[in-house]
Order: C-alpha cells, then sequence, then structure tokens
C-alpha cells in the first residue's frame, strides 16, 4: 500500500472526518493505493468510556496548572510531555490516581492496536489528520510507528498550521512532513514531486528547516465531495457510522469566515473567503441524497450565514424544490441574520443552530472584534426559539482583561430573553440552551497570538522542568498575560456558569426527530440492521400493567404495552425482520409504523445499532 490515511479518536462522534475524506479525494485522484483507519470511529464504538475519558482528560483535565498556556497540545502539558519523552516525572504523577493511570494504560493499548493494523498494510506513508482535540494522542501514536517502521509520517489539520509546531514536530522526528493549512493542492504537488520539497509543504533539509507557503488556493467549484467509499475502514462505507451517534453527512459550502474575531484561527488557516453558488449548494445536497438515500446533513462552515443573502436564496431554493432536507447543525453568527430569515431556515429544515455569542458585554465584544448588535442579537434569539429551532448560544469567560460587570453584563442579557420568552408562553424547552462556563484559551495563528502587543498582551516562556525535554518543546511551552491587570477567574467562571443551563444532550423537537428519523429509512436494511437498548437507558418494569417506564437521562416516558413488548426483545437485540415476526407484525402498513418508532428511536439514542448480521445469518 502506497499510503495509510488516518486520524486519531478526535471526538467528532456526531458525523464523519469531512477533512480527512477531501484528502482521500485527492489521493484517489492521483490514483495512489490509499487505505483509510479511522481510529476516532474504532474507539468511540469500540469503548465509548475511554473514548469520553480521554476527552476529558484532554479538556478538563485535573492537572491543568497552566490555564493561561498558550494551546498547542490540547492536553496537560505535566502529562503530554513526561509521556511523550518518557520520563519518570509521570509514575510520581500517577501513583495517587488510579484511574488516570487505567486510562492511560488503555489509551496505549488501543494505539499498539491502531498502529499494528496499519503497518500490517505495510504503507509507504503514514498520512495523519491533526486537530488540537487529537494532536497528543497522533503524537503518541507516531512514536510507536517510529519504532516500528520506516514508512514516512505525513501530518496536516488545523492543529499542525504554525512555525512552532513544525519545528517542535520535525526536530522530534514525529514527521517527516508537514502540509500546512488548506491540504488538496499543496497534497497534490507533495505526491508529484519526487522529494516532496514544495509551496505549502514544512521539512527538514539535513538540519533546516523549510517552509514557503502557498498563494493558490482551491477556487470554490473545486472543493472536494468526498463519497466516503472505504470509511471508515477500507471495504466499508457510511452505513458504519450509524453504529454511533449520526447526524448526517458532513457538507461545507464555503471555506473561511467573513468576520475576523481575533482570538479565532479561520481566517488565518484559510486565507481568503470562498463560497459556492447557491446552485451549487443545493446540486451537492441532492447528489448526495440521490446516492446515499440520506437527507440528513451536518454543516461543517464556520458560519453557514456568512451572507443574509445567500443563505436566504439557498432556503427559498431549498422550500420551492421541496427538497426537504434535515440540517441537523451549523454555525451562525447574529450578525448576518433576521427573525424572517430564521423562520425561512426552519421551513428549510434547520434544527439545531450553535451560535459564539461570546459575551454579551458591548467592552468585551469590542475587545474580540465582534460587531454584534445585542438588540439585533436579543431579537433573532427570541425568534428563533419562537420558530422552534433549538439553539445553543456559548460564550467565553476570562477574556483577556474581562472584569466582573462584563460577566454581569452576559447574564442580564440572558436573563431578560429568559423573561419575555416566559411572558411569551413559550415552553421552557424551547428557550435557547446556553453554555457560558467555556474558559478562555489563546489558540496559535490568532490574531491575538500572532500580534500580542496590539492588544496588550504579553507572551512568555512557561517555567516547568518538561520546557527542556526534546528539541524546540520552549517553542510550545508558553503563556500570555495582561499586565498590570489581576482577576479572580475562579470566580468570573462560577458566577457565569451558574447561569448555564446546559445539561445532558443536545435534544431536538419532537417532529424533527421524527424527521431525523425518515431522513435514514432508506439505508436501514430490515434484514441486517441490529438495535439494541442503549447502555445508559433505564427500563423500569414495575407498574401494576406490566408495562414499561423508560429513562432517557432526565426524561421518562411510560411506554404501552405493544411498546413495551418490543422494548424486551430489543434488550438482547434484533433486526426489524426478526422484531417483526416476533412481534407478529404481518402486514406491510403495521410493520412500516414499528420501523418508525424503531428509527425514531434510534435518532433520541434511546435505540442503538450494535451491528449488522451477515446476510446469509438471517432467514
Ligand atoms: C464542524 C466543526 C466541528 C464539529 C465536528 C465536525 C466533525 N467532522 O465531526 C463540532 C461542532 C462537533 C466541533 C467540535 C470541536 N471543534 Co471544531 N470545527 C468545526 C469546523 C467549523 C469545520 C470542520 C470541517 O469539517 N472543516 C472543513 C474541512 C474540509 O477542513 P479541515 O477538517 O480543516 O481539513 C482541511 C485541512 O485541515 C487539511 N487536512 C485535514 N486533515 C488532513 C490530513 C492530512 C494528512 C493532510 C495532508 C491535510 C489535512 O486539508 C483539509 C482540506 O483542505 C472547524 C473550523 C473550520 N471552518 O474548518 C472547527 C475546528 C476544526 N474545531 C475546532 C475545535 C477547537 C473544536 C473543539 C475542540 C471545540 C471544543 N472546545 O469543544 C471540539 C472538538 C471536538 C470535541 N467534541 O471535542 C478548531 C480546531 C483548532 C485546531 N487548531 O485544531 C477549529 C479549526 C475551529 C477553530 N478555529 O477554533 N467542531
Ligand atoms: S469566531 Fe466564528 S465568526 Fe469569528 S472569525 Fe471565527 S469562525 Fe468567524
Amino acid at each position: 500500500m502506497d499510503i495509510a490515511l488516518t486520524i486519531f479518536p478526535s471526538f467528532s462522534d456526531k458525523t464523519l472526518p469531512l477533512g480527512l475524506a477531501c484528502m482521500k479525494t485527492v489521493l484517489d485522484r492521483e490514483q495512489c493505493d490509499v487505505a483509510v483507519f479511522d481510529f476516532d470511529y474504532q474507539l468511540s464504538v469500540e469503548d465509548r468510556d475511554l473514548y469520553y475519558a480521554i476527552h476529558d482528560l484532554a479538556l478538563h483535565s485535573r492537572y491543568g496548572s497552566f490555564p493561561d498556556m498558550i494551546n498547542f497540545i490540547g492536553a496537560s502539558p505535566e502529562i503530554m510531555f513526561p509521556v511523550l519523552f518518557d520520563r519518570s516525572e509521570l509514575d510520581v504523577l500517577l501513583l495517587s490516581d488510579a484511574e488516570m493511570r487505567l486510562n492511560l494504560e488503555k489509551i496505549d493499548s488501543f494505539l499498539d492496536r491502531a498502529v499494528s493494523a496499519m503497518l500490517a498494510e505495510s504503507p509507504n506513508q503514514i498520512w495523519v489528520s491533526s486537530y488540537i482535540s487529537n494532536i497528543w494522542i497522533s503524537l503518541l501514536a507516531a512514536k510507536k510507528i517510529r519504532l516500528r517502521s520506516s514508512a514516512s509520517l505525513v501530518f496536516g489539520g488545523p492543529a499542525v498550521y504554525t512555525r512552532d509546531v513544525h519545528l517542535f514536530l520535525l526536530f522530534n522526528h514525529f514527521a517527516d512532513a508537514i502540509i500546512v493549512g488548506e491540504g488538496e493542492l499543496s497534497a497534490k504537488e507533495f505526491l508529484r514531486s519526487d522529494d516532496g520539497h514544495v509551496d505549502g509543504v514544512a521539512y527538514l533539509d539535513g538540519d533546516h528547516y523549510h517552509y514557503i507557503p502557498r498563494k493558490e488556493l482551491l477556487r470554490a467549484d473545486e472543493f472536494p465531495m468526498p463519497d466516503f467509499k472505504d470509511f471508515p475502514f477500507k471495504g466499508q462505507g457510511i452505513r458504519e457510522y450509524l453504529k454511533r451517534r449520526f447526524e448526517g453527512i458532513p457538507v461545507s459550502f464555503s471555506r473561511g469566515c467573513v468576520n475576523s474575531c481575533i482570538y479565532c484561527s479561520e481566517k488565518e488557516f484559510w486565507k481568503c473567503f470562498r463560497y459556492l453558488s447557491v446552485e451549487q449548494a443545493v446540486g451537492r445536497l441532492r447528489f448526495y441524497m440521490e446516492s446515499y438515500g440520506i437527507s440528513s446533513f451536518y454543516i461543517c462552515d464556520s458560519l453557514v450565514n456568512f451572507s443574509h443573502a445567500w443563505l436566504s436564496d439557498f432556503c427559498e431554493r431549498i422550500i420551492t424544490e421541496d427538497l426537504q432536507p434535515l440540517f441537523t447543525f451549523a454555525f451562525c453568527d447574529l450578525t448576518h441574520l433576521t427573525p424572517d430569515l430564521l423562520e425561512k431556515m426552519s421551513k428549510a429544515g434547520f434544527s439545531r443552530i450553535a451560535f459564539g455569542l461570546e459575551s454579551a458585554s458591548p467592552r468585551v465584544l469590542e475587545c474580540m472584534n465582534k460587531t454584534i448588535d445585542l438588540n439585533n442579537a436579543q431579537r433573532n434569539l427570541l425568534a428563533a426559539a419562537k420558530n422552534g429551532l433549538p439553539v445553543q448560544v456559548s460564550t467565553i469567560v476570562n477574556f483577556p482583561g474581562e472584569k466582573i460587570v462584563d460577566v454581569l453584563d452576559s447574564i442580564r442579557f440572558f436573563r431578560e430573553i429568559d423573561e419575555i420568552l416566559a411572558r411569551d408562553g413559550v415552553p421552557t424547552a424551547h428557550f435557547p440552551q446556553r453554555s457560558l462556563g467555556n474558559s478562555f484559551r489563546l489558540e496559535p495563528s490568532t490574531d491575538l497570538y500572532m500580534n500580542p502587543w496590539k492588544y496588550g498582551i504579553i507572551i512568555e516562556p512557561i517555567n516547568a522542568p518538561w520546557r527542556e525535554y526534546g528539541f524546540y518543546t520552549e517553542a510550545i511551552t508558553t503563556q500570555w498575560r495582561v499586565p498590570n491587570h489581576t482577576f479572580d477567574r475562579a470566580w468570573h467562571h462560577y458566577i457565569v456558569s451558574s447561569f448555564s443551563n446546559k445539561k445532558g444532550p443536545w435534544r431536538l423537537h419532537d417532529s424533527q426527530f421524527r424527521k431525523q428519523a425518515e431522513s435514514l429509512r432508506a439505508i436501514v436494511d430490515d434484514d441486517t440492521f441490529c438495535f439494541m437498548v442503549a447502555e445508559h437507558v433505564v427500563l423500569q418494569q414495575n407498574l401494576a400493567d406490566g408495562v414499561i417506564l423508560l429513562k432517557d437521562h432526565d426524561l421518562e416516558f411510560v411506554l404501552d404495552t405493544i411498546q413495551s413488548d418490543m422494548m424486551h426483545i430489543l434488550r438482547s437485540g434484533s433486526t426489524l425482520k426478526e422484531l417483526s415476526r416476533a412481534m407478529q407484525f404481518y402486514d406491510q402498513a403495521t410493520f412500516e409504523l414499528m420501523k418508525s418508532f424503531i428509527l425514531y428511536l434510534y435518532v433520541r439514542g434511546i435505540l442503538c445499532i450494535q451491528g449488522f448480521k451477515a446476510e446469509n445469518q438471517t432467514s
């Protein structure tokens, strides 16, 4: 095999890895012999507990004693560096934490198996897709690969964008080449060249670091439209992803962002903003619907409302063509939006919408270079709730220079929204969800990082032993500080978090769940897909008439007798055909009703797909 194309657990368990799939289209066009290894998928279905434990380890680490560290590695430096460089400091740390020790052992064993699976195919090159959520685990894997193979290691993705990371990866021998930024054109030239020395690729020539940024970017009409064949592993396809949470096919209509928030890297990463015409965008949806029979989509644009006029035309086109897709997720800003447009979005099939408000303090918004009119923002959030759109608004706490009055501004903003919605009789379940306690982390390749002096910030070294490990580790162990400004970060965090209302999964409204269920109907095979009650669901059969009380996180449902009988069978797993035989549902209409109900429970997360029965095992 020429190339193993891989992604290590990145905790994106709602859809397929779009970036990796875009790279696969390039490799296919270049006629490489390529095999995909989606280890994010593998861990999420193999060991859910470990999957989420690693996620927590990276994001909310108990060992994070450096809250102002620049976020290069997405994990605790106290753990990450000793593990990477085999240092004994880790043993001391882990003596008092058996759970952490066990998780690290499990990760190690998972990575051993992952690396063996790739090396069994004898690849010449291993290409790794890296995001801040998986860079540390990808480096652990790279270390193992080096010990067992001479295959070259090529990294790409947002986590390896900056020079500091290039130096760390190249000089410590974790990578042989880094394809920087937008991947397609550089990857194509890299493959065609004899030595990989092309623009857009960072590499070492002897002891010299080389990198010349690529000037040419992909035109919008060249954005790949992956077919997801051979995902998550060679010989498999999109239906495998239904074994975990599946919220639709990932699509994107643009690259880059029309805004320039100083804490965000997207402008720098994608360089110039490009987008598909409405006709092309709708054409892509239609193509996927016709080829896969799936009409749920997960929108991966930085903002789907990059232009009010574009989004409005897009929605109108979908409505007039009666396409009836369901968009299970999209990022939007609160600027290029109006209540009218929200109404159209709701009719066009938009459901979960994520807004990064980040603050409701005019002063902080200005510091962030966010041009949000708070009155307009409030009108839009009210309209979203009234149009039945499940929205989530997030804010950042502890932004450099934040004062307690800024935190109070944010709380006041949301309290007013709650009061208006309550007065207008909107049920609390339809109120915007808010996630207010996300602590600020300074990301590389943002304006804040690249021009700290413009914002009165100082970036300085961290004094810790691991700074000395390996080469160029000091380049990625720095922290920020605002001179002469002290603030009680724990207090800010505590106050604002107590006003969050996000608990449990981000649910759709009932009709949207039904639509999502129908959007998958065509690919769910009645003979092979094996459904089972999800692990977290509690079935309590203590009601007088023998029916079941079903508890799903914070919700409870009383099932009728037929539903209760189905649940008994689904406890040990069943295909739809087996279930209908056991329930004696012999006519087609009853079967279809049962299928709708099962798919509805599946998209709600109450049932899961345990696996696929081989065709010859079914009668
Ligand atoms: C949609 C999205 C999500 C979705 C998940 C999408 C999915 N597939 O599962 C959700 C909302 C769940 C999500 C979550 C998170 N996300 Co997010 N997300 C995005 C977003 C908007 C789009 C991703 C995408 O599909 N882009 C389109 C594809 C084509 O681009 P791409 O993946 O970058 O791939 C290109 C290049 O990177 C490169 N490339 C990629 N892989 C490889 C591999 C090789 C070998 C090569 C050569 C090249 C290459 O070539 C590709 C084509 O040009 C991006 C921002 C953006 N506009 O890209 C942020 C982004 C990826 N997310 C980011 C972050 C920080 C997160 C979170 C950690 C946030 C949080 N604090 O929880 C979480 C992580 C996941 C988790 N659950 O913990 C950051 C990553 C920063 C970094 N330096 O890595 C980004 C860049 C946003 C930002 N600027 O901060 N995210
Ligand atoms: S934070 Fe969102 S709106 Fe701001 S530049 Fe980044 S992607 Fe665009």
